[in-house]
């Protein structure tokens, strides 16, 4: 469905993810974090993220005070990131329809407090491919935008819930306001995980 009518090719499939698909999801991600260790990176600035971070695919999206990228290793341990899980590529190709695979896959951890600032991906090498997003855990208050000027407006995105951003909604303004602590029991100790999927190179 496409909540907004005014943001045209901002999509949304509440939840998308039954239960189960989400605690299998859940365990294959914490094998993979055992070999990709979640870490906080900074911005350019030099100020922490609230948000911890790690990747899945051959290209993970970092940032330090050398800039926003995608590169092919962990910054912390030099290895490669671990492969974008199965159960993902195929809700890519079936949401999407986007006749490339995605070869990022960037992994968001939320505790309590975090958040994440409005902004736009646009760090990828093409701008017309889709960005489809994966939520975990806590209910999170999502804002979103048009592009340039605009009114922003929310909507909570609870667990298994997808959404996308695509065609003329792919450069949209969008951010974390805050999570809804305890309002999931998928994870232990609370939080959320946000998952987005891209085609970086
Ligand atoms: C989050 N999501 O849900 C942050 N980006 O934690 C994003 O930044 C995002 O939801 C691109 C497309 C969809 C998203
Ligand atoms: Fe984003």
């Amino acid at each position: 469905m496409e909540p907004f009518p005014d943001l045209p090719g901002f999509h949304y499939w509440p939840g998308r993810l039954h239960e189960a698909a989400q605690a299998s999801l859940l365990a294959e991600i914490d094998t993979a974090l055992a070999m990709a260790p979640l870490y906080r990176p900074v911005t350019p600035g030099g100020k922490p993220f609230s948000v911890r971070m790690s990747n899945f695919g051959a290209l993970g999206w970092v940032s330090d005070r050398a800039g926003y990228r995608y590169q092919p290793t962990h910054p912390g341990t030099g290895a490669p990131w671990p492969p974008i899980p199965p159960v993902l590529l195929n809700l890519w190709a079936e949401l999407t329809g986007w006749p490339r695979p995605p070869d990022a896959c960037l992994i968001n951890l939320y505790r309590e407090d975090a958040r994440m600032g409005l902004h736009q991906d646009r760090d990828e090498a093409d701008l017309c491919a889709p960005v489809l997003s994966v939520s975990l855990g806590d209910t999170a208050v999502f804002r979103i935008g048009p592009a340039g000027k605009g009114p922003t407006r929310s909507l909570k995105l609870a667990s298994g819930d997808v959404c996308a951003l695509t065609g003329p909604a792919r450069l949209a303004r969008h951010g974390i306001d805050r999570l809804l602590a305890g309002s999931s029991r998928l994870m232990p100790g609370g939080g959320r995980i946000n998952l987005t999927l891209r085609q970086a190179a």
